[in-house]
């Protein structure tokens, strides 16, 4: 229990509150304008309202090419009221590239936990990166220069660089077997091969789905999501359960690939 693991906040989950529209916190939210940032284009913050729990782990998430931070918004308070502080960004221009976005990601998590008006609510050595077609290539370039990072969730991921040998951070890649723009042929699945084999990484491709799945609310990215950064920014053993033994496929998987057990 909490006891044995001064991270793990919440209730027992279950498979219902992962699944659920809202976890066990209520949830404040504050803007956070450019240009009164730098490094990166302003966002919303999303927090638990109560400081009775403590400090949280956070995650910083970043959307595609052309795209803002509202098209994520949907994962501020789901993500948040299970217990994490949520930073979904803009980037400084919506045409930046990857290696741009990665760089902006880090630059937003340092403004999190160093300025922001929540920063004493954060756990500054419990955080992670998400992000979305080319946000989820900039989750992969945080995570390889930023070893430090607990976590990262890239969901549809487009890059042009296709090897990730570098990545330590337990990494759990969405892919889309619909996608079209970021074919999980060259894009998800090469991006998970080649984490390496140390890495707690998984490869879970979403069924009948698009490029733009991660654009809605969507239960079966929520629920991995929630139990991935439980897992390994929490170092939550309860969410075990839901990542391993791994996933069967079904009517929203694909496929789902990954190690299990866990290294870390
Ligand atoms: O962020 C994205 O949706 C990347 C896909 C894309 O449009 O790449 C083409 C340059
Ligand atoms: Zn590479």
């Amino acid at each position: 229990h909490a006891a044995d693991n001064p991270y793990e906040r919440g209730p027992a989950p279950t498979e219902s509150s992962i699944e659920a529209l809202r976890g066990p916190y209520a949830v404040s939210e504050t803007m956070v304008s450019s240009p009164a940032v730098t490094g990166f284009g302003g966002g919303t913050v999303y927090y638990p309202t109560s400081t009775a729990d403590g400090t949280f782990g956070a995650v910083v998430i970043a959307p595609g090419f052309t795209a803002t931070q509202s098209s994520l918004a949907w994962l501020g308070p789901r993500l948040a009221s299970q217990g994490f502080v949520v930073f979904t960004i803009d980037t400084l221009t919506t045409l930046d590239q990857p290696d741009s976005r990665g760089r902006q990601m880090l630059a937003a998590l340092d403004y999190l936990t160093q300025r922001s008006s929540v920063r004493n609510r954060i756990d500054g050595s419990r955080l992670g990166v998400m992000g979305h077609s080319m946000g989820g290539g900039g989750t992969l370039e945080a995570a390889k220069s930023r070893p430090s990072l607990k976590a990262a969730i890239p969901l549809t991921p487009w890059n042009t660089d296709k090897t990730w040998p570098e990545v330590t951070t337990p990494t759990l890649i969405v892919g889309a077997d619909g996608d079209t723009i970021a074919p999980v042929l060259t894009h998800a699945e090469p991006f998970y091969s080649t984490l390496p084999s140390g890495t707690d990484r998984a490869y879970l491709e979403l069924n009948n789905a698009t490029h733009f799945t991660p654009n809605t609310s969507n239960t079966t990215i929520a629920k991995y999501s929630i139990s991935w950064l439980k897992r390994f920014i929490d170092d939550d053993t309860r969410y075990e359960q839901f990542l391993c033994p791994l996933p069967r496929p079904s009517l929203t998987i694909e496929e789902y690939r990954g190690n299990c057990p866990h290294h870390s």
